[in-house]
């Protein structure tokens, strides 16, 4: 995010339609209560909050824990991407920077494809970070869970395997080259298989052990510099390491600490590439007094200029055409 003060529009998607455990659809409330909008005005940024998407009716038999994913979780997940992507698409044309606040993790099928849709025709490549616990590279056939959560960069990467229903903006939109995911210590078996098979680079924990999270994101800035790439994060929560951020319904042992993940953010900051975020997994009802909450609010403030000393980075190194 540039240093300047810019103009933030905060877009909640109050929905856990793509996961089994409920409560992710609280998240936005969350992030409200934890500050913010409030950590984000007193970096002098303009900041407009869109209240939150939801669906007007939840169906009670949509039962949340089922194994497999009833098909009413996907009529669910699919219209909320469809009104994700249109009200994302909006706010980048407005030349604001959208920030999503999730959901479950399958509201990247809107939120990239916003930023796809926006970028694309302009020339301007897209690349994704995906700072996650999982590599969400699944499709229906090698999903364990069947939970749509698992699967949105396999279908915005034009993986086979997703039927007509899942037909929008989204498919495809994302070359597997312009994508990173950062902090991966669970992927399934076939998941893994496709990742690898397709070419995107995963610098998992155990790489993050070796060669620090400094040269991790410098990699991958230095991608999308070279590229002149707009630069979309989409942060899970469960990348956070669960001593930290409780508040997930997919947690996973050995995730980033709090002083890796701000560097993470400030690195993020400095490089004035990224143009758009997701916020995603955060569970207030499995969360401990607020501490992932607050947690987030504090690494977002970091992605959008907070610094300990409070200086200017120096200058901003924009890449010209
Ligand atoms: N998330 N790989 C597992 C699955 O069910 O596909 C977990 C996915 C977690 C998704 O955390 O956003
Ligand atoms: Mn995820
Ligand atoms: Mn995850
Ligand atoms: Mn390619």
């Amino acid at each position: 995010a540039p240093s300047r003060p810019v103009r933030i529009d905060l877009v909640g998607v109050a929905t856990a339609s793509g996961a089994s455990v409920r409560g992710c659809g609280m998240g936005p409330e969350a992030l409200r209560v934890a500050g913010l909008a409030e950590a984000l005005m007193d970096l002098d940024h303009a900041v407009a909050d869109h209240g939150d998407l939801r669906r007007a009716q939840t169906s009670p038999s949509t039962h949340p824990s089922s194994a497999r994913m009833p098909e009413e979780r996907k009529a669910d997940v699919l219209e909320m991407a469809a009104r994700i992507s249109d009200a994302g698409h909006a706010i980048l044309q407005s030349g604001h920077v959208p920030v999503f606040l999730g959901g479950d993790h399958s509201i990247a099928m809107g939120t990239v494809s916003a930023v796809a849709r926006y970028c694309l025709p302009r020339q301007k490549p897209v690349h994704v970070l995906w700072i996650d616990a999982h590599a969400d590279y699944n499709t229906p056939q090698t999903s364990p869970s069947g939970n749509l959560h698992g699967m949105p960069l396999a279908l915005l990467c034009g993986e086979p395997g997703f039927d007509e229903a899942f037909q929008g903006d989204w498919l495809g939109r994302i070359d597997a080259h312009n994508v990173t995911i950062l902090g991966a210590r669970s992927v399934d078996r076939e998941e893994r298989r496709l990742v690898q098979a397709r070419g995107i680079e995963v610098i998992d924990m155990r790489k993050i052990d070796q060669i620090g999270v400094v040269a991790a994101v410098q990699k991958v800035i230095d991608k999308a510099k070279a590229a002149e790439a707009h630069l979309h994060v989409s942060l899970d929560v469960d990348s956070l390491d669960p001593a930290i951020a409780p508040g997930g319904g997919t947690l996973v042992p050995g995730g980033l600490s709090y002083r890796e993940a701000h560097l993470v953010m400030e690195m993020l900051h400095d490089c004035g590439l990224v143009g758009s975020l997701d916020v995603v997994e955060l569970n207030p009802f499995l969360d401990h007094g607020g501490k992932s909450a607050t947690l987030l609010v504090d690494l977002v403030a970091s992605l959008f200029g907070r610094s300990i000393m409070g200086e200017e980075p120096g200058p901003m190194e924009f890449v010209t055409e």
